[in-house]
Order: C-alpha cells, then structure tokens, then sequence
C-alpha cells in the first residue's frame, strides 16, 4: 500500500467540479509517477478528524507516513522534495520554482479568487469594490502574459510552480477573464493537454460522479 494519501471530499457541488484544488496534487503526483490512492472525508460533515488534519475544515490535505500536510502550496512543495520532475535539483531552478509557485498563490490567486467569486455567484453589479477587484486580477493577467509570452514554462522545465499558476489561471480562463490575454491562454492550452493533468482531471471527475451513483 502506498505512504502517500491524499484527501479530498466525497462529494461537491457540480459547480466546482473539475476545479477542485485536490486536483493540483493528483496532477503533481501523476507527473511524477509517484504511488497514491485517494481517500475521501465528508463535504456536509466536517468532524473533529478533518479539523486534525485541516485547520480551516477544508481540503486537500496529503499525508506522508507520519506527516500530515495541508495548503496546496505546502503539498507541492513537499511533492517537489520527493521528485525531480516536479522540481530540479540545480539552485537556481529551485529557486526560481519556489518564487513562482508562492507568486501563483499570493500574487496571482489572491487577486483572481476575489474576482472570481464575483462571476461565481453572478454579481455583475458595478459597484467601487468590484471595479478595485477587476483592476487588480487585470495588473497581475498583464504582467503574466508579458512573462509567458518569453517562455514556455515559468522555472525552465515544467515544475510544481506551472502546475499552480496554470491552475490557478484555468479558473479564470473558465469565467473568460484571459480573451485580453492570449500567451496566459495558450499557456494553459499547454499545461492542460499534458496526459498527466487529463487523467488528474478525469479522475477528479470520476471521484465525485461516483459518490453521485451512491447517492441515487
Ligand atoms: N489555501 C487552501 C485553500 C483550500 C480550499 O479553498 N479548498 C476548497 C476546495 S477547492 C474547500 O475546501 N472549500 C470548502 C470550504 O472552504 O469550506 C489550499 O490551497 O489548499
């Protein structure tokens, strides 16, 4: 049986399917090759055994042995650790792996998540904070698409830090927030027709359709 054991919920939503950020780590460990198996924790209840291994009740959370890790940053991080496909071993590239993987989340997904929680719940409403939101996912997708308009992969090779930024740009992509910004599409175009992310996608997919089945 292997160490490695991600968790995920047993079920959510049609809305988030296929976007559900336990998919970033089965995509890291289907690049990788790396064994794992999925377990599931309840979506409607969330027990004292979730909060364990998730501070905030929500997932993915990757245990490793005796370690137990949440964040999805953290997760690859610690996936990186483990293959040098994910990440290389030469400083410079690590370093800039780790650069880019931090500037997916606190740069780039601190700006788009509010931005896309406002297309989630179709709040077109042009209020002050909504335009302060569109401008703000706007600075980060412009400066983006002049970086990946230069290369084809954010730390030389492919590394965890595309896994995230590409994630991270597919759900805007999904409200039609990259039209303006063709090196970020094309970008994710790529990243997306890897197989290890189509069979991290289809397996997500598959994950939740099943609890469905159980549930009709
Ligand atoms: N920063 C966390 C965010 C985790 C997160 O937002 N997970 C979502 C699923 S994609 C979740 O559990 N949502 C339910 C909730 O927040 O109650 C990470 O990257 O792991």
């Amino acid at each position: 049986m292997s160490d490695l054991i991600l968790t995920t919920y047993d079920w959510v939503p049609d809305m988030p399917r296929g976007y559900v950020r336990d998919l970033r780590v089965r995509w890291a460990l289907e690049e990788a090759g790396l064994p794992y198996r999925v377990e599931s924790t309840p979506f409607h209840d969330r027990g004292a055994g979730h909060f364990a291994h998730q501070p905030f009740g929500q997932i993915p959370w990757l245990t490793d042995g005796n370690l137990s890790i949440f964040e999805s940053g953290a997760i690859l991080l610690h996936l990186g650790e483990l293959s040098e496909t994910l990440m290389t071993t030469e400083p410079r590239g690590r370093s800039d792996t780790k650069e880019w993987l931090f500037a997916a989340l606190a740069s780039v997904e601190a700006a788009s998540q509010p931005w896309s929680f406002f297309k989630f719940s179709g709040d077109a409403e042009q209020t002050p904070m909504r335009g302060f939101f569109d401008g703000f996912v706007e600075a980060r997708l412009k400066h983006m698409d002049a970086v990946l308009a230069e290369r084809e992969w954010l730390a030389g090779d492919f590394s965890i830090a595309d896994i995230m930024m590409a994630d991270v740009l597919r759900l805007v992509d999904r409200f039609g927030g990259l039209a303006d910004y063709p090196a970020c599409g094309a970008y994710i175009a790529r990243a997306t027709a890897r197989p290890a992310f189509i069979k991290a996608h289809a397996d997500q997919m598959a994950h939740f359709a099943a609890a469905d089945e159980r549930a009709s």
